[in-house]
């Protein structure tokens, strides 16, 4: 059984958002095109409570984009994004949901970031994402969406700590910054996760 995971497709991340990943919005076509290839597609979504302590807002005089320590953690401090029921939070409609069995929410507790769709950055707490894929039978993970290097990267890596097979499919997937984006698919083959290209798995 094959799961495509399709991670973060919100306006907050998509240009005109409040956390822009530069041309989030290419990649959607793909993302509905690559859907039907698999047995299984889930979607998650950033889903943080007003206030959340991944935000520059909540930590005043620290700069936007910094990094802190928070609860013993490397923490990057975000603009407001993906706030519970705002119009940021909401799955962009480009993003056919159709064949979407199943959305996993994360980011929810409001001292905690939490990157993977697996477990928050702590990883004190599951989302119950690994029980799930396994109770349907899924032994290989497909990961793209936003951002390469931040949510699909921890996510990926998680994936792959869980005994999936892993697949990041490259070119749907946008990140933030060109460094990062290396970092994470350096650290990722390292970890034995395959980099592929949709046309390889359209072919
Ligand atoms: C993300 C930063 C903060 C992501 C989520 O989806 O990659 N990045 N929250
Ligand atoms: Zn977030």
């Amino acid at each position: 059984m094959t799961c495509l995971l399709l991670i973060d497709l919100q306006f907050d991340f998509l240009p005109g958002g409040s956390l822009a990943v530069p041309e989030g919005d290419a990649i959607l076509p793909l993302l509905n095109e690559l859907q039907p290839r698999f047995d299984l597609v889930v979607a998650t979504q950033d889903w943080h409570p007003a206030g959340h302590r991944s935000f520059a807002s909540a930590h005043p005089g620290r700069e936007l984009f910094s990094e802190i320590t928070w609860q013993g953690l490397p923490q990057r401090l975000w603009p407001d994004h993906c706030v519970q029921g705002s119009p940021g939070a909401a799955l962009h409609p480009g993003l056919d949901l159709n064949r979407i069995e199943a959305i996993f929410r994360k980011g929810t507790d409001p001292e905690l970031d939490s990157y993977s769709a697996f477990f928050d950055n702590g990883h004190r707490r599951t989302t119950g994402l690994s029980a799930y894929l396994r109770a349907r039978g899924v032994t290989e993970v497909f990961v793209a969406g936003l951002a390469a290097d931040y949510c699909v990267y921890f996510s990926a890596k998680d994936a792959r700590s869980e005994g999936f097979e892993v697949t990041v499919i490259e070119d749907a997937t946008r990140g933030i910054a060109p460094d990062t984006i290396a970092a994470a698919k350096a650290d990722l083959l390292a970890k034995g996760v395959r980099y592929v290209q949709a046309s390889e798995v359209l072919a």
